[in-house]
């Protein structure tokens, strides 16, 4: 746990206001019964059955859960499906496969493509086919490196049928994240692609996937996407093999889906964390699909003849959720967006929400920051009255962030969802029900039904309603992961250790957030309590990119921090000490900025680099992280009467801003 008092996490404190579900969404809600929260809580476990129930299983579980060897938990113990049947087959089987699957819209605005369930289900079982022919076999981790186009959702469901699982490597990542990802897992198969467009240029991708496999220790089978065309030439190797040849050579293949446990994996999603190297999270197939489809349905009030729309990308844990598995296994219509919210122009989503008449929109905080700034004359041009909710998930958001959004995006007449979760759980833990809760504005809600989340203070007793504390979760739920792949103990040590007693085998989960509590039971989450920052919604732990920035000759040490951004929520400040005969100077400022992108991304790029001779430590020697955020924000300082070198402190502030 960081040293951030809890008064300090007092001061992100947001104002009180409520509002009620508006009358024409409730009509019509998926979920409109108040006594769900108390059908769940007196029938726990079993109450997840609700969620199960929305799935096809090849063989029904024998028991809903099983915590015999906790917290490795167990759920719908010995049932037996398939994820692609459940999001593809079953629908086509129906007599809906012409009904639209997927809705692709470009970056460029003429480029479209719709895939209806058979035209899905057909693609996936000619690319399940190529990608067994290329040797992969059930349990063979397949990573996929690749931006916002079709063929990404595709391989995902292919690997599914075959029982393969993926590990999705965000596109925006550096080379070195794809290799260090692919180490870990062992993954000898990449999909990826030529490049992308962004913001009307063409982007390569495939140079940087071939040098993250330069670092790779193993051979790779490699697949290419070629979303370029003739814009982008690129030579394969003899390990690389083009998409459309392999499904032109499979055309017309019939892949049965394979029978998968419950309990096995469906996808590894590599997350940040406290140490330097990324976690891979680990999600099943009964348990997840279950979760992902019953908050579907429960939350985001998805229906078979919707169009839903989520804006993230796919390469993050909101896309996997809430973009491919659970809006398609509810057989809706799911949108998903290439490029970015203000190319051709700052209207460009309300356009999209104005053509497709969507339904609901999923989308960031920071996102919404953006729209507010830009004005209200850009959904004014659209007709948005198709919409009937609107959701946000990531981070923290402001009341008047979500006041714009309410009124602006969803004129008053859309309840607004605010999801509190992370690529741990799955999916959604806190919000309110749309059809049944008040809503209040900077408040993500109650813990959803069946969910047992409290705000405590450190010793684990529950604070008094208004006081800040930390969130804990002390019931497991079918979503959560598993462990950390290969890696069972660090598994226990993040996520069970803090506030569980092991001797009375009571396991609490701690997701490392603070928050607090109302006396209606609505959490406010106030934001991570470790050495992660959160960039538009993005996690980044703190030492990896530390690392990175150590590895730029010329540093000697190096302190990264999370400061408050208007538009971004937080931004990377980083604080630097030079080896003896380089200069703090901007040539230096550059090659760090580029260490970092080459190792991460440009998400992690410094917004400022301040040199120093010293960073503030304690006798210990602990670098002193909340001096330097108070610094980072231009706050008053906290105590500094615990440091070796109190007088730095000043020093280092008066460089804040100077470059
Ligand atoms: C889904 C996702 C998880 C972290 C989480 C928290 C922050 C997410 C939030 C929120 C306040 C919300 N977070 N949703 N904070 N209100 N509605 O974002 O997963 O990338 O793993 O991030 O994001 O700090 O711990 P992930």
């Amino acid at each position: 746990m960081s040293e951030e008092s809890e008064g300090e996490l007092e001061a992100r404190l947001p104002e009180g206001e409520s509002f009620e579900p508006p009358e024409s969404f409730v009509e019509q809600a998926n979920v409109t019964d108040e006594s769900i929260y108390e059908e769940f809580a007196e029938n726990w476990p079993d109450c997840w059955e609700r969620a199960a129930d929305m799935l096809d299983w090849e063989e029904p579980y024998d028991q809903v859960l099983d915590d015999g060897d906790a917290p490795f938990y167990e759920w719908f113990v010995d049932g037996k499906l398939n994820a692609s049947y459940n999001c593809l087959d079953r629908h086509v089987e129906a007599g809906r496969g012409d009904e639209v699957a997927i809705e692709w819209v470009g970056e460029p605005t003429d480029e479209t493509r719709t895939y209806t369930y058979d035209e899905l289900l057909d693609e996936v079982q000619e690319f399940a086919a190529a990608l067994r022919d290329l040797g992969v076999e059930e349990d063979d981790v397949v990573t996929m490196y690749m931006p916002m186009i079709p063929e990404l959702p595709v391989a995902m469901l292919a690997c599914a049928r075959i029982g393969a699982p993926h590990s999705v490597v965000f596109a925006g990542f550096s080379a070195d994240a794809l290799a260090t990802r692919m180490n870990s897992a062992d993954s000898e198969y990449l999909v990826t692609c030529d490049g992308y467009y962004r913001r009307g240029d063409p982007l390569d991708h495939k140079d940087k996937a071939d040098e993250g496999l330069g670092g790779v220790d193993h051979g790779v089978e490699t697949v290419v996407v070629d979303r370029l065309g003739d814009e982008l030439e690129h030579d394969l190797d003899d390990d690389q093999h083009d998409y459309d040849d392999l499904i032109g050579d499979h055309a017309g293949a019939e892949v049965e889906p394979v029978t998968r446990d419950a309990e096995d994996m469906l996808f590894l999603m590599y997350t940040s964390g406290t140490t330097g190297k990324p976690k891979g999270v680990k999600h099943t197939t009964g348990g997840y699909l279950s979760y992902v489809s019953w908050t579907s349905h429960a939350v985001l009030d998805i229906k078979p003849e919707d169009t839903y729309w989520c804006s993230a990308d796919i390469g993050w844990i909101t896309g996997h959720s809430y973009i491919v598995y659970g809006p398609l296994a509810l057989g809706t219509s799911t949108v998903m967006y290439e490029g970015t919210p203000d190319y051709p122009d700052k209207d460009r989503l309300w356009e999209i929400v104005d053509d497709y008449d969507v339904t609901q929109l999923y989308t960031a905080p920071t996102a919404i920051r953006a729209f507010m700034k830009w004005g209200k004359e850009y959904p004014d041009q659209h007709d948005l009255s198709s919409l009937r909710l609107l959701g946000t998930v990531g981070e923290p958001i402001n009341p008047r962030a979500w006041k714009w959004y309410y009124k602006h995006i969803g004129d008053e007449s859309c309840p607004v969802v605010d999801t509190w979760w992370q690529t741990e759980t799955g999916g959604m833990m806190i919000t309110t029900l749309p059809g049944v809760g008040e809503m209040k504005p900077g408040s993500a809600g109650p813990p959803l039904p069946g969910i047992s989340a409290n705000v405590v203070d450190m010793n684990g007793d529950e604070v008094e309603p208004g006081e800040a504390g930390y969130l804990t979760v002390d019931k497991p739920w079918p979503g959560m992961l598993r462990t950390l792949y290969q890696n069972d103990e660090r598994f226990i040590e993040e996520y069970w250790q803090e506030y569980s007693d092991e001797d009375a085998d009571e396991w609490v989960y701690f997701p490392e957030d603070g928050a607090k509590i109302d006396d209606d039971g609505y959490i406010t989450v106030l934001g991570r309590v470790d050495d992660v920052i959160n960039v538009s919604g993005h996690r980044l732990g703190t030492m990896e990119v530390e690392s990175a920035i150590v590895g730029v000759e010329g540093v000697a040490e190096a302190a990264v921090v999370g400061g408050d951004h208007d538009l971004k929520g937080e931004a990377v400040y980083a604080y630097v000490i030079t080896e003896d005969g380089y200069e703090g100077d901007d040539d230096l400022r550059e090659r760090i900025i580029e260490g970092v992108e080459d190792a991460i991304g440009p998400i992690a790029r410094p917004e400022e680099v301040i040199f120093s001779p010293e960073l503030p430590k304690t006798r210990s020697g602990k670098i002193m992280r909340r001096l330097l955020e108070d610094i980072a924000n231009g706050d008053e300082l906290g105590n500094t009467s615990t440091l070796r070198n109190p007088d730095i402190v000043d020093d280092i502030a008066g460089k804040v801003g100077e470059d």
